[in-house]
């Protein structure tokens, strides 16, 4: 039986760049900015959208050719790190709509597709997302 006696109160010390990390965005399963782009609350530059996907433009890109594919329904979906088996059929069309949005954009060369997860991540909106970059040379490591 576990007893709290022998637990810390306290969580392990951090270092500062895990603490700025962990202060950029907190995890949680509430409403996000996605949700207002996908109810068209907000504007966003829609570059694919159907029944189960919206894709748009970053408002802060980072390569000439930067967009982001959302599920519509999130269904628990705060990022790639709770997935349950219920949601392989959407994760799989959602890759599938990315390379259909590379090719449409012209991406014959290469492209990146990136899901952060998490502080360590660099996660800063809680709704799965596939970033899918291109339009120069990609490196690696990623950085
Ligand atoms: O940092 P993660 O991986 O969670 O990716 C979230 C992405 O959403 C970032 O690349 C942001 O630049 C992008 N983002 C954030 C907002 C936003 C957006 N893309 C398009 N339109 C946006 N609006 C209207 N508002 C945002 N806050």
């Amino acid at each position: 039986v576990l007893s709290s006696h022998f637990q810390s109160p306290l969580p392990p010390p951090m270092a500062s760049s895990e603490k700025d990390a962990a202060l950029a965005a907190t995890p949680s399963d509430g409403p996000t900015i996605f949700d207002k782009i996908i109810r068209k609350e907000i504007p966003a530059k829609v570059v694919y959208e159907d029944d189960k996907v919206l894709a748009f433009r970053d408002v802060s890109p980072q390569a000439p050719k930067h967009i982001v594919i959302i599920p519509k329904l999130k269904d628990g979906l705060t990022g790639i790190s709770k997935a349950e088996e219920r949601h392989t059929e959407i994760l799989g069309y959602m890759l599938y709509v990315t390379k259909l949005i590379a090719k449409q954009e012209g991406l014959n060369d290469g492209f990146r597709i990136v899901i952060n997860d998490g502080p360590k991540g660099c996660q800063s909106v809680f709704h799965l997302h596939i970033h899918l970059l291109g339009g120069r040379q990609m490196n690696w490591p990623p950085g």
